[in-house]
């Protein structure tokens, strides 16, 4: 497949400044009538070149005249005609098979339903068209279909009007005022419930937010349409940005392939993001209901209103609609609270969002697929909705929030809709808009090299020296940045050092108590002060500083950057339990925890006994005893690093030990502290007494209730069995159900989980998304190996088809079950669920490919056991460009 690269961008030669679409409306075959008003801006005799893909071609009409197939070329991606005019009428006429279209992307059926999914290049499954974001149009959209099928006919905008037809068909004709590329195109036809709630925005207007989903589900809907309610207020209040509709629709879709799409007004949903209820969705499902309602919704303007020139921009609207989707997740975890709680409710969320990056982004960023969040090339658009992408890009959204503070970021984003509200720009675009800010902020200086991280890939790496010096009681920091070669930058220039980053880096001093030293910067008094790190190498001095002091370092994660300073674990210890800021502090507990694991980990390679340093339990001790903390963050502070996170810390990559490590760490600290995971059970499930809610506190008590019970299981304490089967059969909502059933099912005694898991299928098999998490709790349990997962895929109950069946059951063994995975089948048997989903669904198979990508660095049995299921995929005959340019990174 040809590789695009972003310097080769090219404006299209046409304005396409209205369309008009009718679309004949059935399963087997939708007939696509297509009327595009074009104005040449490039070239005299420019070509126009529209994009298709698995479409028939009927006919094509060019200012009145119809074609013949000599006067247009026709290929297997684009139709190209040869106009001469500067204003020209086309309409095409197609057809499309929704029915037989597995891979989800164009127009598609779901349940009797009908969707499109059109981003990033999916309209060119729809009709033949400039298929590309900088291409902005007026759409007016009639849809028809037979009424009883399809009593709902949804699109973008407004609904103009609805009519019935002959033969017990309707239309409806729907007009969006706003100008939008292809991709933010979408229709829905069929039949839904619907929640509604009428609103006022900030000025004034009215407005209809409303939430479809399937009939039957309407009593699910409520926190996703309370969520949305929410989210318009947020985006008003915080940063003055107002819904421009009059109506706002989302609708839940079961088969989906990523998580919701931010279509103009018609939001389509993967059902797991809409539907909750206490019953059947967790604590984690209504946070990441928020969550995905707000970031599509908060689209709207950073995405929508202004949206991308060409794909290599994807982070200019991904990247800060995550920072946005995070800030809002964050100021309604600590709406109410007191300033304590509130603080400690955010550094929960960070720690969220940081655990997240680490455990998806920064493996990326070290493997072949690494690349800066604005790539500078690509096959397949599809494999770049990367944890790169979206979260390093929220990182260095973040950054740039950190740099400009509160109200200079606000003027920042005021200036970026003032510059481009109504068009299709770059990144630079919007750093220029933030720079405008900084400048004046900081006269003599700018954001050049910020810009760099939009270039780069790797995680950099920041070096801490720390000079005191006792007489003159100053204190020097010295912080030294470097960014090893990754993916394809190893092949081509490995001598070459890349440029420095400009990094915002927080830091902190403590006194050998604990307490915070306050610091002199740029003429302020301060607990913390953020260091502008923008050259290799650079030197902060200090002063009135009374005694050697402890530094905390990166405080909350202020750069998507990995620190190196020689601490003791003394140091670490007094950090875990004095830190004022929360995110370092529970840091310098995940130090410890590490430097504990990585000890047992090269004791299990060398066949050594396994030592736990009783230090390392009593700093557990402490913080499980810590009754100033909420539950919430103790429930963290308490979690042992993930395997993942791990992994990337040894070299070669050795699964089986660092699974083995962290179970042994687990067994110790649950026998060791047990009287103490128990009381903590006690209390927090005293605490859980009321009615349900979602909110911070319930779900902290909630989350360290299990995490206890977790450990009991993991320590095989006597009664863990007893107390997971109470907890699991008399629970009243799903977070606390959950939590039983894993804590049975991960345990030794397999009878009592067997029955469990019996029980649970019996009780939710009509429940979709509840059976999904049936399937995960069995692909991620530790006795689990393939032939368990072989025969799980024969359960009349799953499907590959579905994406949440097959990623909760293969996605779920082969990326999060170091121990059932990491074997010569299990890499076989993930080889062959890639090439069957290849053919199937090019962009789920492409992410599963992705599973095992750092191979090279894995210890030398697994690694030969890979490559060869890698080359197998290769092999296959019919590839698709997806999962070919995954397997070929791979192999390099
Ligand atoms: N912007 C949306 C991207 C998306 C997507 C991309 C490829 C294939 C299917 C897809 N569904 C949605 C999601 C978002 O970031 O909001
Ligand atoms: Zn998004």
């Amino acid at each position: 497949a040809p590789t695009i690269s972003r310097h080769d961008y090219q404006p299209y030669p046409y304005r396409l400044p209205q369309v008009e679409l009718v679309f004949d409306l059935d399963d087997v075959q939708s007939r696509v009538t297509s009327k595009l008003s074009f104005e040449r801006v490039g070239a005299e005799g420019s070509p126009l070149v529209l994009n298709g893909e698995d479409l028939a071609l009927e006919s094509v009409v060019l200012n009145g005249r119809k074609l013949d197939a000599g006067d247009y070329q026709l290929n297997e991606e684009t139709l190209t005609v040869f106009p001469t005019e500067a204003a020209i009428t086309l309409e095409v006429v197609s057809l499309c098979k929704p029915a037989q279209n597995s891979t989800l992307m164009g127009l598609y059926v779901s349940g009797n339903n009908l969707f499109t999914q059109c981003e990033a290049e999916g309209f060119r499954r729809i009709t033949w068209f400039p298929d590309r974001p900088d291409v902005m149009s007026r759409y007016r959209v009639t849809l028809r279909g037979d009424k009883a099928r399809y009593p709902l006919l949804l699109s973008n905008g407004n609904l103009l009007e609805s009519q019935d037809l002959p033969d017990g068909r309707h239309q409806a004709i729907w007009e969006d005022p706003h100008p939008k590329p292809s991709y933010l195109f979408a229709l829905v036809a069929g039949d839904f419930s619907c929640r509604e709630q009428a609103i006022q925005t900030a000025s004034g207007r009215d407005a209809l937010l409303q939430v479809y989903s399937d009939r039957g589900s309407e009593d699910k809907t409520e926190w996703a349409l309370d969520s949305l309610a929410r989210a318009v207020k947020w985006d008003e209040t915080r940063f003055g940005l107002e819904l421009d509709l009059d109506r706002f629709m989302v609708v839940a879709a079961r088969d989906f392939n990523m998580g919701a799409m931010e279509n103009k007004g018609l939001n389509v949903f993967n059902s797991s993001y809409v539907l909750a209820d206490p019953d059947t969705a967790t604590d984690a499902s209504y946070h990441a209901i928020e969550g995905v309602i707000g970031h599509e919704y908060f689209h709207n303007w950073t995405g929508n209103r202004v949206t991308c020139r060409d794909w290599f921009q994807l982070s200019l609207k991904e990247g800060l609609t995550v920072f946005r989707d995070q800030e809002f997740s964050a100021d309604m975890m600590a709406h109410g609270l007191t300033q304590g709680e509130a603080a400690s409710a955010r550094a929960v969320k960070r720690i969220d969002d940081v655990t997240a990056l680490r455990t998806a982004q920064f493996p990326e960023d070290a493997g072949p697929m690494a690349h800066p969040i604005r790539p500078e090339s690509y096959q397949e658009i599809g494999n770049f909705y990367t944890a790169t992408v979206y979260e390093k890009g929220a990182e260095v959204i973040r950054m740039q929030h950190t740099l400009l503070g509160e109200s200079g970021f606000r003027a920042g984003m005021d200036e970026y809709f003032r510059r481009h509200d109504g068009s299709a720009v770059t990144c630079d675009d919007f750093v220029n808009a933030m720079e405008s800010v900084y400048i004046k902020q900081n006269p003599g200086k700018d954001l050049k090299v910020f810009r760099q991280w939009y270039s780069q890939a790797g995680t950099p790496r920041v070096k801490v020296e720390l000079d005191y010096n006792a007489a003159a009681k100053s204190c020097r920091i010295t912080l030294s940045q470097h960014c090893e070669p990754v993916g394809i930058e190893k092949l081509r220039e490995p001598q070459s050092e890349k440029p420095p980053l400009l990094i915002p880096f927080a830091l902190g001093l403590l006194d050998e108590h604990g307490n915070g030293i306050s610091l002199k910067h740029e003429g302020k008094q301060l607990d913390t002060v953020v260091l502008e790190l923008d050259t290799r190498r650079q030197t902060w001095e200090f002063g009135n500083i009374p005694s050697q002091p402890i530094p905390s370092l990166l405080r909350n994660f202020s750069a998507p950057v990995i620190v190196d300073y020689a601490y003791s674990t003394a140091q670490l210890a007094l950090l875990a339990q004095h830190d004022s800021d929360p995110f370092a502090r529970w840091e310098a507990g995940q130090e410890l925890a590490t430097r504990q694991l990585l000890k047992l980990v090269a004791a299990i390679q060398a066949k050594a006994p396994l030592d736990v340093d009783p230090e390392f339990i009593e700093s557990w001790r402490a913080v499980l005893q810590d009754q100033q903390l909420t539950p919430a963050y103790r429930s963290r502070a308490l979690t042992l690093p993930g395997e993942k996170i791990l992994l990337e810390k040894t070299l070669p990559m050795d699964p089986a030990a660092v699974a083995g490590a962290r179970r042994h760490l687990r067994e110790t600290l649950g026998r060791e502290l047990a009287p103490l995971w128990l009381e903590a059970l006690h209390s927090a499930d005293s605490g859980t007494s009321a009615p349900y809610s979602p909110n911070g506190l319930q779900a902290g008590l909630r989350s360290l209730k299990n995490l206890a019970l977790a450990y009991l299981a993991a320590g095989n304490h006597p009664q863990a069995t007893d107390l997971a089967s109470r907890q699991y059969y008399e629970a009243r909502n799903m977070t606390d159900r959950m939590g039983g059933l894993a804590a049975l099912v991960n345990q030794q005694d397999a009878s009592a989980g067997a029955q469990a898991l019996q029980h649970f299928y019996e009780q939710w098999q009509h429940n979709p998304l509840v059976i999904d998490r049936w399937f995960t709790v069995q692909a991620t349990a530790p006795s689990t190996r393939v032939s368990t997962v072989r025969t799980l895929m024969q359960h009349p109950a799953f499907t590959l088809r579905n994406p949440n069946r097959a990623r909760s059951l293969i996605f779920q063994f082969c990326m999060n079950n170091l121990q059932g995975a990491h074997t010569s089948e299990g890499y076989e048997f993930w080889a062959d669920q890639v090439i069957a989903l290849n053919d199937m669904n090019p962009e789920i198979a492409a992410r599963l490919a992705r599973a095992f990508d750092n191979w090279s660095r894995y210890i030398p049995a697994n690694r030969e056991a890979i490559r060869q299921s890698y080359e197998r995929i290769q092999q296959h005959p019919t590839l698709s460009r997806n999962v070919a340019e995954i397997v070929t990174k791979a192999l390099k």
